[in-house]
């Protein structure tokens, strides 16, 4: 019997989840669907035609019929609708962040309490590019990593995209993948701004730097860059004492046209990690059907994540000044 999945939240994200679910992923059926704009709604359940339409995400939550949720919606609604999704025992994979502040994740882990119910959506860990640099960097064959270079460029920011927005819906992925790159916590952070690009509004500082460090003493400098124009693209390399490694920008062809050589770039993320999605739910929806842990990020990722996002915020309200992270005690 296939996994039955209700999917809340079909903007961008939630919609290119069900649509991999539907046409992509082995043992799992999308039974429900929901969101606010209920054209949406309608639209997704016309394409996926075992997808009724639930009049909202608790709901949908509640159906009997739903064996197991995924949740794309606003990310002020991710605590809410996580926590309506373990106290009806239901295994659920949750969007980034798990919530934008580190007291609402904090509460969602305490409610799930070690249950591993709650998956988070920090796909870089199932790129076959990030995970081969984490098992080049621990592998030792290059010696001890000393320093990570992140640059993380959208085309364009969602509309009211402040500064806080870009840690936390963005850089959120940063918080998340350092740690597993290097299997070390990050404890420390400080915010930094160059001058502001012209192309954005007042409220949003664009581009970004900060600084991680982690407990082996690792620096990580971390770009945001939400409206660069120019393409989609996130980069990483990983200096180690005798070399360095980085992820290869994926590519199927280069154009050798008008005096140049090139390659392209995504407008946005699903192209560069449609691979790593497909990778994500399947892996989610095996640990259903076989009853073992979820290899996916855990609600804990999710809190150490938000805890560092809050701290970087709390450098940037503060001067930029370092900052150490604390991760509640659950
Ligand atoms: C988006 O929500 C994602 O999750 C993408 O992976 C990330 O790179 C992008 O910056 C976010 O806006």
């Amino acid at each position: 019997m296939p996994v039955r999945v209700g999917v809340i939240g079909l903007g961008v994200m939630g919609a290119d989840h069900a649509r991999t679910l539907h046409r992509m992923v082995a043992n799992a059926v999308v039974i429900a669907v929901t969101d606010l704009n209920t054209d949406r709604s309608a639209q997704l359940s016309a394409e996926i035609e075992s997808a009724s339409v639930a009049s909202d995400g608790i709901a949908l939550i509640n159906d009997d019929e739903v064996d197991a949720v995924i949740i794309a919606s606003h990310d002020s609604t991710h605590a809410e609708l996580a926590t309506a999704c373990v106290k009806a025992g239901k295994p659920v994979l949750c969007e980034k962040p798990l919530a934008p502040s580190t007291e609402e994740a904090a509460s969602v882990v305490a409610t799930e309490n070690g249950t591993g119910l709650i998956s988070l959506g920090f796909n870089r860990r199932f790129d076959l590019a990030f995970a081969e640099l984490r098992s080049t960097v621990q592998s030792g064959d290059l010696g001890e990593p000393l320093l990570v270079h992140f640059s993380h460029r959208n085309v364009e920011s969602y509309p009211g995209a402040d500064s806080a927005f870009s840690i936390t819906g963005s850089a959120i992925h940063e918080f998340d993948t350092v740690p597993w790159l290097l299997d070390s916590p990050i404890v420390e952070v400080s915010w930094h701004a160059p001058k502001r690009s012209r192309r954005v509004s007042d409220t949003l500082q664009d581009p970004q730097i900060m600084l991680l460090r982690t407990a082996d003493g690792v620096l990580t400098t971390a770009e945001t860059f939400i409206n660069a124009a120019y393409g989609y693209d996130v980069r990483c390399e990983v200096v180690c004492e005798t070399g360095a490694v980085h992820v290869a920008k994926p590519d199927n062809t280069v154009v050798d046209a008008a005096g140049r050589c090139g390659t392209m770039y995504p407008r946005d993320w699903r192209p560069r990690f449609a691979d790593s999605y497909r990778r994500e739910l399947q892996a989610w929806v095996d640990a259903i059907t076989s009853g073992n842990p979820t290899p996916l990020a855990t609600a804990h990722d999710g809190l150490a994540a938000s805890a560092v996002a809050d701290a970087v915020i709390t450098s940037m309200n503060g001067g930029g000044k370092t900052v150490a992270v604390t991760i509640p005690e659950i």
